[in-house]
């Protein structure tokens, strides 16, 4: 049987409690176009090397969702190949040499299909796992990511992937005005600079928690490896 007992997880600025029947991992934008040189983070004038802290940590906690049957949802930042969900102004923005939907190593970049809108093998999706193919940074905006959670009952969100303060603050800003709880793992999340990373985390558990909460990958494994013991002798591994 499912542990139905809230899962209390140590975070700043107070405790996150989450109903794990009621929780989703989202995995944001963790794809070779962002982590990997030769995609758009590089395109975009990056040095994509900051961005893989942020796989390895983030593996442990997608193993421990996948091993007790707790939802994990992905997403893709990314456009059709006929490049009619791209805004002109995007396409134009940064004046970029190899731009969206350009050619580069891993094919077209950020085109939906090429190799480097892939996610990275080490966070590659399971069978049934929802991918949320998304044309903005939120992945709220333009998709169904929001009916999807209400179908499912997901009222709280533990949010890793990249980066910081770009698709990951987007998103965490478009759930909490929805009404999800959102807890960001400092490890799980990175970003091309680190002082934005820096910023971006104090903004979320600022004043009250003005967006959500914040804590590590290590405290949330203990928490829910904490809940399992103590969810009673009856319980099923
Ligand atoms: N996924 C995501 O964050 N998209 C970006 O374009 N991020 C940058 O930091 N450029």
């Amino acid at each position: 049987m499912r542990q139905v007992s809230r899962v209390r997880v140590d975070a700043e600025p107070y405790p996150f409690e989450f109903n794990p029947a009621a929780v989703a991992l989202l995995v944001i934008d963790m794809q070779r176009d962002f982590v990997e040189p030769g995609g758009f983070g590089e395109m975009l004038g990056n040095d994509v090397t900051p961005l893989r802290r942020a796989v390895a940590p983030t593996r442990r906690v997608l193993d421990a969702f996948r091993a007790r049957g707790m939802t994990v949802i992905h997403t893709r930042e990314g456009h059709l190949p006929d490049l009619s969900d791209l805004p002109s102004t995007k396409k134009a923005r940064g004046r970029l040499k190899t731009g969206i939907g350009d050619t580069g190593p891993m094919g077209r970049v950020l085109i939906r299909g090429e190799p480097g809108h892939e996610i990275v093998p080490e966070l590659a999706p399971a069978p049934g796992e929802p991918v949320i193919d998304k044309p903005g940074k939120g992945a709220f905006y333009a998709t169904d990511l929001d009916l999807l959670l209400r179908e499912r009952g997901i009222r709280s969100l533990i949010v890793a992937g990249v980066t910081t303060e770009v698709c990951v603050h987007t998103t965490v800003r478009e759930a909490n005005d929805r009404g999800f709880e959102c807890l960001v793992l400092e490890d799980c999340v990175a970003s091309y600079f680190p002082e934005f990373h820096e910023a971006g985390i104090r903004m979320i558990k600022a004043q009250g928690g003005i967006f959500g909460w914040v804590s590590s990958s290590a405290v949330l494994l203990r928490a829910l490896a904490d809940a399992r013991a103590g969810s009673g002798a009856g319980e099923s591994a």
